[in-house]
């Protein structure tokens, strides 16, 4: 008995030394990367994010490759979120919405009104408070190297445009995955829906939704508008996105190839926002054609003053953070 278990490892062993020298002959492995996207084709996001496939393949030679599953088919946002800070999912585009639930800083991001406009965002992010975000997800194992737009999102509805904090009052509004826009909601006297954003389409063809928010682009390319009468300009929220890789992905590739990697990221990051612009600018002309009723609202002060309560609750639960709050004013 003893003998045999001896042979069959010496035996194994042999074979293994052989393999290994096989593996030293042949070729180094390309690494097929797999990234995550909730956008259909020709959205702006999905555009640069194959780009940036194209783009590191090209230039690392075939040394990592890399696919980008669109429409979500690989999970939903915080299933998707989960598998590429677990490295079973290489890259990815996520919101920073879905992302407060894991990574608490980005919280600061999806508060009503935190930032004036998309200039205030981009300077925010671009500049060292992005750092800081940056080194927040680094934590949670998703290394950010570049930030997309996602535009201001506002409120859609089937009944009536909004104009006052009162017209929201009991309409059914899905809000993605983070408690923050179930109180920014219910702040407005409506009530919130958390749901994927795959789901909402159905719902607001049954009725189980009266409405939804979004930016333009999203609103349009989600047929939303198909079902939605109303787009009402409350802009409550610009929220930036990440260009993310899954950390374990980022610390197999060599100096050499994450500094090809971390180009080709903001590369792409620049593609996006030029895109977006034009985007929005075309998916609001095809909702406008297509007959949905579009309303300026006029005092936006009054949505931005029952937002007290969202902020005063946010910064007692997280004290630590007030002062990032009152960094990111004070850049505006
Ligand atoms: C889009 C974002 C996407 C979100 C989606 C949503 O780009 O990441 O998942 O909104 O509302 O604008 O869920």
């Amino acid at each position: 008995m003893q003998t045999k278990t001896i042979k069959s490892g010496a035996l194994l062993s042999a074979s293994t030394i052989t393999a290994s020298m096989m593996l030293f002959a042949a070729p180094v492995q390309a690494e097929d990367w797999r990234g995550w996207n909730i956008h259909p084709p020709g959205y702006p996001n999905t555009v640069a994010l194959e780009a940036f496939a194209e783009a590191i393949e090209e230039d690392t030679e075939g040394r990592v490759t890399a696919r980008v599953y669109n429409n979500a088919v690989l999970g939903d946002q915080p299933d998707a979120i989960e598998q590429t800070r677990s490295g079973a999912l290489n890259f990815a585009n996520f919101n920073m919405g879905p992302m407060g639930p894991i990574v608490k800083e980005t919280n600061v991001l999806s508060l009503p009104f935190i930032f004036d406009d998309v200039d205030h965002m981009h300077r925010v992010m671009d500049g060292e408070i992005g750092e800081r975000f940056a080194d927040a997800l680094a934590e949670q194992n998703l290394i950010a190297l570049s930030w997309f737009d996602s535009g201001a999102r506002s409120l859609y509805n089937t009944e009536k445009p909004i104009k006052t904090p009162a017209d929201v009052e009991g309409l059914k509004i899905r809000v993605m995955n983070n408690d923050l826009y179930v109180d920014m909601i219910e702040s407005l006297g409506g009530n919130a829906t958390p749901m994927a954003y795959g789901e909402v389409y159905q719902s607001l063809t049954t009725g189980v939704l009266d409405g939804a928010e979004n930016n333009y682009p999203s609103f349009e390319s989600s047929n939303h508008y198909e079902v939605v009468g109303y787009y009402s300009l409350t802009e409550h929220l610009i929220i930036p996105e990440c260009l993310c890789i899954a950390k374990s992905s980022w610390e197999a590739l060599s100096e050499e190839d994450q500094e090809i990697i971390e180009a080709a990221a903001i590369e792409a990051s620049e593609m996006q926002r030029q895109l977006w612009v034009e985007s929005s600018e075309e998916s609001k002309q095809k909702v406008l054609d297509a007959g949905v009723e579009i309303n300026e609202v006029e005092d936006k002060a009054e949505f931005q003053e029952l937002m007290q309560p969202v902020y005063d609750d946010f910064i007692a639960e997280n004290p630590e953070l007030e002062s990032l709050i009152e960094d990111i004013r004070s850049a505006s």
